[in-house]
């Protein structure tokens, strides 16, 4: 056995309620849109618990592509960070484009995370909202993308996730089972 830490999986977790509480991770993840000018769903809690502070950095940073990943501060938020990423639109993303998109935004965070020089990381589930991505499929590509992506990345000491609800809470459960 090795003891490099860098060898073991990724610890990730699984959590019911609201991400925007999280204070003891780097940075939250925020499921945005292409605007990055904030909307519902997990977007409009975090911006309305952030701030307005939020919103304004978000202008300077002129958007964001579907898959990719951009940081700002928390401001009011108690984590330091947001990682803004951008999840495929299920009716509107050609069919084999749809699981490689969901994978990009866990994998370019945990980028965004690491060139930041931060370890700790929180989820929400990304696109199984208003995106309408499957919920069972979507859990399955994010425990599967984080797992190789951290052990690819190293320096990533925790991912958690925050669930909203029943259904999408045992999607992850049997998605991150499966992984182990
Ligand atoms: N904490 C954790 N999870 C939450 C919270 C919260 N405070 N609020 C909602 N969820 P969605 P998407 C769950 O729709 O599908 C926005 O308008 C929610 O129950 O927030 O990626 C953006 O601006 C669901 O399980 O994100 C975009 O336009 C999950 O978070 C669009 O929605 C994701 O649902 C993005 O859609």
């Amino acid at each position: 056995m090795s003891s490099d830490p860098h060898d073991r999986p990724v610890l990730i977790t699984l959590h019911r309620g609201d991400i925007t509480r999280d204070g003891e991770v780097d940075a939250i993840v925020n499921a945005a849109n292409t605007s990055l000018l904030g909307g519902g769903g997990v977007d409009g809690a975090i911006h309305r618990a952030a701030g307005k502070g939020l919103l304004a950095e978000c202008r300077d940073l002129h958007g964001c592509e579907t898959g990719d990943a951009k940081i700002t501060g928390g401001h009011d938020l108690p984590a330091a960070h947001v990682i803004h990423t951008v999840g495929p639109v299920w009716a509107k993303t050609k069919a084999e484009e749809k699981d490689a998109l969901l994978a990009s935004c866990y994998r370019r965070s945990l980028e965004v995370l690491r060139e930041n020089g931060l370890a700790r990381i929180a989820f929400p589930s990304i696109s199984t909202g208003v995106y309408r991505f499957p919920v069972d499929r979507a859990a399955a590509i994010a425990i599967r993308t984080l797992r190789e992506s951290a052990a690819e990345l190293g320096g990533v000491e925790e991912v958690r996730f925050w669930l909203f609800d029943d259904a999408t809470f045992a999607a992850y459960e049997t998605a991150l089972a499966e992984s182990e």
